[in-house]
């Protein structure tokens, strides 16, 4: 057996967010997010399912700290409900809510845990959706305010900390295409979307260096591997558009200060409104970039494909099929995701804070589930960033998406992507193959091959 051993200090995680594990959605002062009050409306939902209970997280959440210490992880990544601290997304603090996080933050250094926080997972308190939501400019003042009392609260103690979870999937599922909340279908709402989160995500990184806290800070981008399907000119170029709305549309202006113009002008009247000084603010050196990365897909040229007139596929590598979620599994995807970031976005420090996939999980008569497609889709993502990493990709850490089988977004329930088997009905938490496979990988800080 040959051990491909990782740098040392790798970290090992394991992933989650609020809304899709901690239920508990109107308990001790806490306020309506977008996601409690879409989720609340027919037919937006997968089986009608909503996060109102999820893993009962809030109320177990001792239980959750010592399953991942039983784990061995170094670092967890979790997101704040912001309207568990402020109900109505800005003035009054609901002292419970930072009481939680303060609580868990605190069981995880003491498991010898590092905590990775997330500020924005997508729960936008519905008070400011009434004003807008992230449409509206004030967005990056509440988002300052929330990240101000937070890191106030929590600063000295926060190893990591990302300010937004894939902007991209905020905008474009939330406010085109409709399908998550707030249920929008508006593609001048979404770019404006975009800028907004990029701009309080700037101001955020602003406020944590005035206050010198002792942690790192970056934002979590979904990157996906696009191809073009043939080599025809139409789908490169469908191709390239479909990379520049993704891709080139976070990290140019994180990173290099301008947006994509090629993809700008094919935008039209949909382009956000930019005011001076704002991409400045935007470029702001951060500390770290979080990569989530799922699949591949195949892009091509589509007369009905929408504003920007692709479509795409999954592409699974040789041998491998899809998960549950009809994504393609392409671990060589994930080293070409990273090798573009380090050729063309000046190779930043990063966190791979999200890898995963749901599969039908079948437990036997005792609740347990052999995944073994799960150990072999973790083990050759895992295979693949060691490739990155030995051509001088700043990989330090991984994160599995998820530590518990949750609440799917739009798909609700049924897709299970967690480590660990969540039975809803008597909420009892079954360690799956994976978990104790992982364990394994984490003491050895190395994957067999
Ligand atoms: C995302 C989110 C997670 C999802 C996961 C699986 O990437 O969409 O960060 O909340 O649950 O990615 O879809």
């Amino acid at each position: 057996m040959i051990l491909q051993k990782f740098p040392t200090g790798f970290l090992w995680g394991a992933a989650t967010a609020a809304y899709q594990i901690e239920g508990a959605w109107n308990e001790d002062g806490k306020g309506e997010s977008i996601w409690d009050r879409f989720t609340h409306r027919p037919h937006t939902i997968l089986n009608g399912d909503r996060g109102d209970i999820a893993c009962n997280h809030y109320h177990l959440m001792p239980e959750d700290v010592s399953l991942m210490a039983q784990l061995g992880l170094s670092s967890y990544r979790f997101s704040l409900a912001w309207t568990r601290i402020l109900p109505a997304g800005k003035g009054q603090i609901n002292q419970q809510g930072l009481d939680f996080y303060d609580r868990l933050v605190d069981k995880l250094l003491k498991a010898n845990i590092l905590p990775h926080v997330t500020l924005n997972h997508w729960d936008l308190p519905q008070a400011l959706q009434e004003e807008g939501g992230w449409v509206n400019r004030d967005s990056i003042n509440w988002f300052a305010e929330y990240a101000q009392i937070v890191f106030e609260r929590l600063g000295d103690r926060v190893s990591f900390w990302s300010t937004h979870n894939e902007p991209w999937v905020i905008a474009f599922l939330g406010y085109a295409h409709g399908i998550f909340a707030p249920g929008i279908a508006n593609f001048s709402q979404a770019y404006q979307t975009i800028h907004h989160l990029l701009l309080s995500h700037g101001k955020a990184v602003q406020i944590f260096r005035q206050g010198n806290y002792p942690g790192e800070i970056g934002i979590v981008l979904n990157l996906e591997n696009y191809q073009p399907k043939t080599k025809t000119e139409v789908d490169r170029q469908a191709c390239q558009r479909a990379y520049d709305n993704l891709a080139g549309l976070l990290l140019q202006p994180l990173f290099q200060g301008d947006y994509p113009q090629q993809l700008f002008q094919w935008l039209g009247q949909h382009q956000p409104v930019i005011a001076s000084g704002d991409l400045a603010l935007i470029n702001q050196p951060i500390d770290f970039l979080g990569v989530n990365y799922y699949s591949t897909s195949a892009v091509s040229f589509h007369h009905h494909g929408g504003l920007l007139k692709t479509t795409s596929q999954p592409v699974s590598a040789p041998g491998w099929g899809k998960t549950s979620m009809g994504w393609g599994i392409n671990p060589a995807g994930l080293k070409t995701v990273l090798l573009d970031l380090k050729d063309n976005y000046g190779n930043p420090k990063m966190y791979l804070t999200e890898n995963g996939c749901a599969f039908p999980d079948f437990p036997d008569s005792r609740g347990f589930v052999a995944d073994w497609e799960r150990i072999n889709f973790l083990r050759a993502h895992l295979l693949a960033a060691h490739q990155a990493i030995a051509t001088g990709v700043k990989l330090q850490g991984y994160y599995v998406w998820s530590l518990l089988d949750n609440f799917e977004w739009a798909s609700g329930y049924q897709p299970k992507f967690g480590l660990v088997r969540v039975d809803y009905s008597t909420q009892q938490r079954i360690p799956k193959q994976s978990a104790y496979w992982y364990r394994e990988v984490i003491s050895q800080n190395a994957v067999a091959i």
